[in-house]
């Protein structure tokens, strides 16, 4: 375990793929640094979401870091969608291969970070009682990890075990012979539900909103297309990052009602069979702006759950109605839909028959009573400003971020909010993050923020901190952007209307990475225009803080 320094050039708080490439880029400056992560370990996302089929949705040799070519040569994946595990393997192996640990400090939660504004700086403290001084503060702690409860009474009450998916035990759970209950349906819950349906003596899903999901069409890679890839790695890389959505998908410039409907289905069922997320969502160009463009692709999926499901009130309990086809980030799995075909598996509608409490043996909606040994909440995340707004952010003038994003999160190009000097927030609300593959945006975002701070130090200054004006342009941009499509029709977490209570706003960046990025570029070759820069003033050493 290392010990917290008084007084280092930047803090990076999380461990996941974002901090972690934050600490590469940064010691690369020359910056002396002080990580914090709240895990055991390093990994994010992918060390606390250990539940049975946790595996990534976008393409293994496509999820991974593209800065070292050494790496992506070295690096094996075994199947076209990486397993939990496998892709921590792939953390560990980048941590110890490029010292990445060396600097933080884990199970230790940032709790507040305050500007002190006559030293121009952050002065950063954890649970466990570290105090740190820092010019620079990387906010690299993840979109969804913040996790959210189901909001019903009782659950304390409860006999048996409870487990949510995103704080999965690391000794994992047995669910032999247990009836199982599972709130949720999203991307945790449809890849867990298919296993824990072949080990459990039974499992009831209780459902509000059924998602849309394809199937992953997951197999081990052929090790002659990894060495085509590999082969190629750098132009694909590039072609990646020139990508909407940080995948190179084909993005047919049609629309979907311009065409008859045998070319339609035909279209789909390739979509549908290709395995891969963007490929549906983009068969047309017109499906997440037109409701009837999107409606024949919604009418495609429904009719292949109904395909696949026996039952056919349960296939039309399965069929999403409520919100336009990928509006709510949609699912890849295996097995999902066909899992209700099993005698052990009963789905319950908590739309039209609400849970109303969790008892001592199990939940209650508004008509029945389901006995169980054990709840699994697949209940999701408070995203994108849940972990932001998390520890305790106070900014120039002493505003609280959370009094300042009281009505929904406002920054310049999702990396600063005004009034927060030197914080930068790596796949911020704002930005394309969620939206697209995480690790291009984090690539992206973190090398902006590291050339930034070079710029910084080159030139002495103390400090940069958004325009109030800039801010406000980008915030109209990135609801007019927003607003041109389908997504603020559903009641999703990109909108935060999962969270009771919480704004109403499209909260990533919906135009694209390649005009995104083409932005950033260009505000960071002007100077970073919409930006006040200030110069630093001579000051005297700190004082350390107390070593913990
Ligand atoms: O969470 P979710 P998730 N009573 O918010 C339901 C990424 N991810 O953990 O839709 C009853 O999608 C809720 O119902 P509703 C991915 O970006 C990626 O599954 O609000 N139900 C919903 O069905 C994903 O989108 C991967 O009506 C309640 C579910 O719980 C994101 O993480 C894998 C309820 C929550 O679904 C989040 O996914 C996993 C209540 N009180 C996650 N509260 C891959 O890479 C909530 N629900 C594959």
């Amino acid at each position: 375990m290392i010990e917290s320094r008084g007084e280092v050039d930047a803090v990076v708080v999380g461990a996941g793929f974002a901090g972690l490439y934050a600490h590469h880029r940064l010691r690369q400056l020359g910056l002396t640094l002080q990580g914090y992560e709240a895990a055991g370990n390093v990994g994010g996302t992918w060390w606390w979401n250990r539940y049975p089929g946790a595996r990534c949705d976008v393409e293994s040799m496509d999820y991974c870091y593209s800065f070292s070519p050494e790496l992506e040569q070295e690096w094996i994946w075994s199947e076209r969608y990486a397993t939990q595990p496998e892709i921590l393997r792939y953390v560990d192996h980048v941590a110890a291969r490029f010292d990445l640990r060396r600097d933080i400090r884990f199970e230790t939660r940032v709790t507040a970070a305050t500007w002190d504004e006559a030293a121009q700086r952050w002065r950063v403290t954890t649970d466990r009682g570290d105090q740190v001084s820092a010019q620079f503060c990387i906010m690299a702690v993840g979109c969804l990890s913040a996790v959210k409860q189901p909001e019903v009474n009782g659950i304390d009450t409860f006999r048996g075990l409870t487990v949510h998916t995103g704080r999965w035990p690391h000794e994992g759970v047995d669910f032999t012979g247990l009836r199982v209950g599972v709130i949720g349906t999203g991307s945790s819950g449809v890849q867990s539900i298919p296993l824990i349906a072949q080990q459990a003596a039974h499992v009831t899903v209780f459902q509000r909103t059924p998602n849309f999901t394809m199937p992953a069409k997951n197999a081990p890679l052929d090790p002659e297309a990894v060495k085509a890839r590999k082969a190629q790695y750098r132009e694909h890389r590039q072609a990646m990052r020139e990508s909407r959505a940080g995948v190179v998908v084909p993005m047919p410039e049609e629309s979907a009602l311009r065409v008859d409907d045998d070319a339609r289905r035909s279209r789909f069922e390739a979509a549908w069979e290709s395995g891969t997320l963007y490929g549906m969502v983009s068969a047309y160009n017109d499906l997440l702006v037109d409701r009837d463009a999107n409606d024949t692709a919604a009418k495609f999926v429904r009719s292949r759950i109904r395909d696949i499901v026996d039952d056919p009130e349960v296939a039309d309990r399965l069929s999403p109605r409520n919100h336009p086809f990928g509006t709510k980030r949609p699912c890849l799995d295996t097995d999902y839909y066909s899992t209700y075909n099993r005698d052990n598996v009963m789905l319950v509608d908590v739309r039209s028959t609400p849970i109303v409490e969790i008892t001592p043996t199990g939940i209650r909606t508004a008509t029945d009573e389901y006995v169980l040994d054990a709840i699994v909440f697949a209940t999701g995340f408070d995203a994108m400003t849940g972990p932001l707004l998390g520890p305790d952010i106070t900014g120039a003038g002493g505003v609280a971020l959370g009094d300042k994003w009281a009505a929904g999160p406002r920054t310049y190009l999702g990396i600063m909010t005004a009034g927060f000097p030197n914080l930068f927030t790596i796949t911020g609300p704002g930005s394309p993050s969620v939206l697209v593959n995480m690790l291009v945006a984090i690539e992206q975002h973190v090398d902006w923020v590291a050339d930034c701070i070079a710029y910084l130090r080159d030139r002495n200054l103390a400090s940069i901190d958004a325009t109030v004006d800039a801010e406000d342009a980008w915030v109209d941009h990135v609801n007019t952007v927003a607003n041109r499509t389908l997504f603020p029709a559903a009641d999703s977490w990109y909108m935060g209307a999962n969270v009771p209570g919480k704004p109403r706003v499209f909260m990533p960046y919906i135009g694209g990475l390649p005009h995104y990025t083409e932005v950033c570029d260009t505000v960071a070759a002007n100077e970073y225009q919409g930006f006040t820069l200030t110069p630093s003033t001579p000051r005297k050493p700190e004082r350390s803080a107390p070593h913990t």
